[in-house]
């Protein structure tokens, strides 16, 4: 491997297997001779764990001893995949892993495989979240991750005859050999019940302070698990909140006789660590998702604050050693929680406990779609948490007080910046709280800040129009290019040397002047190559196509979405089939299709869309016609894992969403840092991307974020007038409409592509031709060898300000104030 300077010796070497084969012996209770794969797997981790272990305790020792500030990131996600090459990788102990296990007959890639993925997040915001707890780990900021340790993860997709079905996810099944149970470590945490004023507290209600005599209670256990950073720089603890049951409790009514009662309200409480929420998903059960924000704000805040208080001996210091980022609104009771437990808790004067909240928490927003804005019935806050509800109150109260005392009498503007939303039942507006008890706000892209400051929060920032910044997302290098594509990673290495590794935000650029060098584009091609035969071994595998590695790998992976436009993507490809199928002599490019993602379960758009595609890989595939010259594949259960082997092999990045509704797009870097060129809209990160690599690498198409919306401003945009301007687009619609690829249920698409007639609400129709020519460009650029690896070698050398490095670095210096 690239990543370690040099070769292992022979003492590391052993000393790591005699480490494993103790832990296969005196932890796991095997017998090298007979243990399995799995053992061997769990063994390696453990050994690995120790190591990391030495280092996390010193650090944290150290960071309490320097009296550092700490950084506190809340998310309801963390999607992390697999952590033993990540963690091997960062040790500098991934060869010496390797020739340890190889000494006793076991294969390390083998093993490796057998780690189930920690899929506790659904997408671009817990990938994000795990991205950034190895930057920060390894830019040696102190920092905790808080969320929450699901039985489940993110269901597993199956296709049964072209439809998602989905599976548990049983990611625990084996047990976790990463983290540490903290049975100590546990916090009971409060549901429903009723609020009294405590006696002598005063009749103002900011000044008295209150008890919540709370009906439920469920207890919170931590659970750690160690984050190495770079060349094991520092170590940081994700903790994640596990829910039981209060034993007393549910023994009182067990001894009553009442053992139903007694197993009901023990599985009413473990519920809320049971599974991840579908986050994109509009029909979710709300009581259990308030029920899981809750509990693990109250948990986390109740130990950032116990840590404070124990080495500070106050909470009135607190924006100055604690930085509490919360990822998204999903932590956003946050503000009221943080209030309640210094009002009530902690005796704060209320402004003073105000100051503090508002100096301790920021927030970033990971999107505008309106359907995604979270709300929660007034009602529902009022029976589960009901202290909450009062400060939400107040806060309003105070907040709408305070702009009438600025002479703000404009009542449009004070109800779109109250927390409570009218129109609909009243609501509780999360992201309004989120804005108003933070002092910093942030977008995740250039455009989408811009877009933040125009449209949700425009009325906010004209209040506050300091609070709001950018902070453009980024990704971890260390997995997303060292560990997932060596072949390239060496290459790089060979070429610009091995400081590569440690600072490629400055040093990928020394590649720009090998893109002109005819052997330097051969080695990368032929790197690709090679990670796309390892691909294409895995299509033939899993699903029995067979493609051609030498094909242009088109590939479009990413959460099931029609902002996402799959179905342009889609719609591009039946337009492709019907053009060779009507010239099957003619000179075209081969090109294999390739798809994967999740739908939410209750999204029927979205999964339809997954059959169809379906449908049109099978009708492709099988059609002696087209040669082979297109293939269309869906590889199933899209997670970390897959991503790591699709992302270098692909030559062509889809990342197509109607402009101004991806916030910024993640996996869009992905590819270019491994050399794929994008075709894309100029939305979200992309605009900047764009920026980096420069317009003419890349295949941008299709309105602007200004255009669309002027187009639905204007409320003069007509899909049917369109599609009678384009006979391509007309002839692929009537096919898909006619049942061309669902014999056996022609009418199956009928509303699909009625709906993009009458409605197309995400302008499919009207990027269509657009979209079509900037296809052409690819094929174009694909048969110009020279050219298309030129701009494959500066897409990667362009392409380190999206390091997540980079991103931390901007939230630590300009928001946490920690570097
Ligand atoms: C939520 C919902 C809920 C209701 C139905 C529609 C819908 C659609 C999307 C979402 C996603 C919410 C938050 C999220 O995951 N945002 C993603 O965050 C990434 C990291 O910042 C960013 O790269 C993606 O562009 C953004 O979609």
């Amino acid at each position: 491997m690239t990543q370690e300077t040099t070769a292992p010796t022979a003492e590391e070497v052993a000393a790591f297997r005699a480490n494993v084969i103790s832990k296969l012996t005196y932890s796991i209770g095997k017998d090298p001779e007979h243990a399995s794969d799995h053992d061997w797997f769990e063994a390696v981790a453990l050994a690995t764990r120790d190591r990391m272990t030495d280092e996390w305790m010193a650090r944290t020792r150290q960071v309490y001893q320097e009296g550092k500030k700490r950084v506190y990131y809340l998310s309801l996600e963390f999607l992390i995949g697999r952590l033993l090459t990540d963690s091997l990788s960062n040790l500098g102990l991934l060869e010496v892993a390797r020739e340890a296990l190889a000494g006793v007959d076991v294969d390390f890639d083998r093993i490796r495989g057998l780690e189930p993925d920690a899929a506790l997040g659904n997408g671009g915001l817990g990938r994000l979240a795990a991205c950034f707890m190895e930057s920060m780990a390894t830019l040696g900021i102190a920092a905790h991750g808080y969320g929450i340790r699901y039985d489940h993860g993110l269901f597993r997709q199956a296709i049964v005859d072209g439809w998602q079905h989905e599976q548990t996810e049983t990611w625990l099944n084996f047990g976790n050999p990463w983290e540490f149970e903290r049975p100590e470590v546990s916090y009971l945490i409060g549901f429903g019940g009723s609020v009294a004023a405590m006696p002598g507290t005063g009749s103002n209600p900011e000044q008295s302070r209150h008890f919540w005599h709370w009906a439920e209670g469920v207890r919170a256990i931590a659970y750690d698990t160690p984050v190495v950073g770079w060349r094991g720089a520092s170590v940081n603890t994700l903790r994640l909140w596990r829910a039981r049951a209060e034993a007393d409790f549910h023994l009182e009514r067990f001894n009553a006789g009442d053992h139903i009662g007694a197993v009901a309200e023990e599985a009413r409480a473990e519920s809320i660590s049971r599974v991840l929420y579908p986050a994109d998903s509009t029909e979710a059960g709300q009581e259990l998702r308030l029920r899981q924000e809750y509990f693990f704000v109250a948990a986390s805040l109740q130990d950032l604050l116990r840590r404070h208080l124990e080495q500070r001996g106050t909470l009135m210091n607190l924006p100055e050693f604690a930085a509490i980022q919360l990822n998204d609104t999903h932590p956003a009771i946050a503000v009221a929680e943080l209030m309640r437990l210094l009002v009530d808790v902690h005796d704060v004067p209320w402004r003073k406990a105000w100051e503090l909240t508002v100096g301790t928490l920021s927030y970033t927003n990971h999107t505008l779609l309106p359907e995604a804005l979270e709300t929660w019935p007034v009602g529902l806050m009022e029976r589960l948490l009901p202290r909450h509800m009062q400060i939400i109150y107040l806060i309003n109260a105070q907040h709408l007080d305070a702009l009438r005392e600025r002479g703000v009498h404009d009542l449009k503007l004070l109800r779109s910046v109250s927390l409570i939303e009218e129109d609909h039942g009243r609501r509780v507006r999360m992201g309004n709280l989120a804005f108003l008890g933070s002092h910093c706000v942030n977008g995740v892209s250039a455009l989408h800040t811009g877009l933040m400051r125009e449209t949700v929060f425009t009325d906010l920032h004209s209040l506050y129009p300091k609070r709001i910044s950018n902070k453009t997302n980024g990704i971890t290098f260390r997995r997303w290019l060292y560990q997932s594509n060596p072949q390239l990673t060496r290459l790089l290495v060979e070429h610009v040397g091995e400081e590569l590794l440690d600072a490629p935000e400055t040093m990928l650029r020394k590649l720009d002047p090998f893109a002109d060098q005819a052997d330097f584009r051969a080695r990368f091609a032929a790197q690709r190559l090679e990670n796309k035969q390892i691909l294409a071994r895995m299509i033939q595998d899993r699903l029995g196509i067979t493609v051609d590695p030498n094909a242009l790998f088109d590939v479009h992976v990413k959460r099931i979405h029609e902002y996402k436009r799959q179905l342009l993507n889609l719609l591009h490809t039946v337009a492709l089939y019907q053009a060779i199928r009507s010239d099957p002599g003619g000179n075209w490019v081969p090109r294999v299709k390739i798809f994967a993602g999740k739908a939410a379960a209750s999204y029927h758009t979205a999964k339809l869309i997954i059959k169809l595609t379906n449908d049109i890989a099978r009708t492709i595939n099988d059609d002696p016609t087209v040669r082979g010259l297109l293939k269309v594949v869906f590889l199933p259960n899209y997670n970390v894992s897959l991503a790591e082997r699709i992302i270098p092999a692909a030559d062509l990045s889809e990342q197509i969403s109607t402009a101004g509704l991806e916030a910024s797009g993640t996996s869009n870097m992905k590819f270019a840092l491994n050399g794929a060129l994008t075709i894309g809209t100029l939305d979200g990160a992309n605009v900047e991307m764009c920026e980096q690599i420069g317009a003419d690498h890349m295949f941008i198409f299709g309105m602007t974020a200004q255009e669309v919306e002027a187009r639905k401003q204007a409320n003069e945009y007509n899909a049917e007038a369109t599609i009678i301007g384009s006979p391509r687009l007309n002839e692929v619609l009537m096919a898909i409409r006619n049942g061309a690829f669902s014999a056996d249920d022609p009418a199956r698409y009928t509303a699909l592509i009625d709906g993009l007639k009458w409605h197309d609400t995400f302008m499919v129709c009207a990027d269509f031709e657009s979209y079509w020519k900037a296809q052409l460009e690819v094929e174009a650029r694909w048969r110009d060898a020279d050219s298309w690896w030129r701009s494959a070698v500066f897409n990667t050398s362009r392409t380190g300000w999206f390091s997540s490095d980079r991103t931390i670095r901007e939230y630590a210096e300009e928001i946490w104030k920690v570097l």
